[in-house]
């Protein structure tokens, strides 16, 4: 591994499998359990009952072999399993960029919202097939599932980015959202 990314990459093609959401060549994958959410749901007794219960994925991660390093633009493909916990949609961890670069998303299946935060304001963009969601400079972001299957999507972001997960267990996200009867119940973040 080491060696292939101590050399420049050549220009090459990924294959998106639109059926399976899968990304050939494959960099590597990653899998969330409930127990990887910690102090991420309002109701935290809810979310360690089923962490501690069965412990279920509820997001995916996959890649194509472009290597999260300065000047390269890796993509990966995030799959939000449908549920919620003490009524809080199922979602991502959530992160800051360190030093707040970019990102874009683009919806692929399903029904999910993309919740962003700079640690004043908070914006939401409704994410279906086909809709490009712009993260800009500065704004932390979370994406979650709000209908009843899987939602995929794509991500293209800056290889030096970073991922600072304590910024968000730190400031939150500004809102939670929460199951409604018809879309989503976003409320102020509160803990
Ligand atoms: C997207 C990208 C990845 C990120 C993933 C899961 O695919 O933004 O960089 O890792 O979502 O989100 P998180 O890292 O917040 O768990
Ligand atoms: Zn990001």
């Amino acid at each position: 591994m080491s060696d292939y990314y101590s050399q420049p990459l050549m220009p090459f093609a990924i294959t998106f499998d639109q059926e399976k959401l899968a990304l050939t060549p494959e960099g590597p994958t990653l899998t969330r359990r409930m127990s990887d959410l910690e102090g991420l749901f309002l109701d935290g007794d809810s979310w360690k009952a089923a962490a501690q219960g069965d412990n279920p994925v509820v997001y995916s991660v996959v890649s194509s072999p472009v290597p999260e390093l300065d000047r390269e633009l890796p993509q990966s493909i995030t799959t939000i399993q449908p549920g919620n916990t003490g009524g809080e949609l199922w979602m991502t961890k959530g992160h800051q960029h360190p030093n707040h670069q970019g990102e874009i998303y683009l919806g692929l299946k399903g029904t999910g919202g993309l919740l962003m935060f700079d640690g004043e304001r908070t914006e939401w963009i409704d994410m279906v097939p086909g809709t490009i969601g712009y993260i800009p400079p500065g704004w932390a972001h979370r994406s979650i599932n709000v209908g009843a299957d899987p939602y995929s999507f794509l991500a293209v972001y800056p290889g030096g980015a970073g991922h600072d997960y304590g910024w968000v267990l730190e400031h939150g996200m500004g809102k939670r959202a929460f199951t409604a009867d018809s879309g989503v119940d976003l409320r102020p973040y509160e803990g």
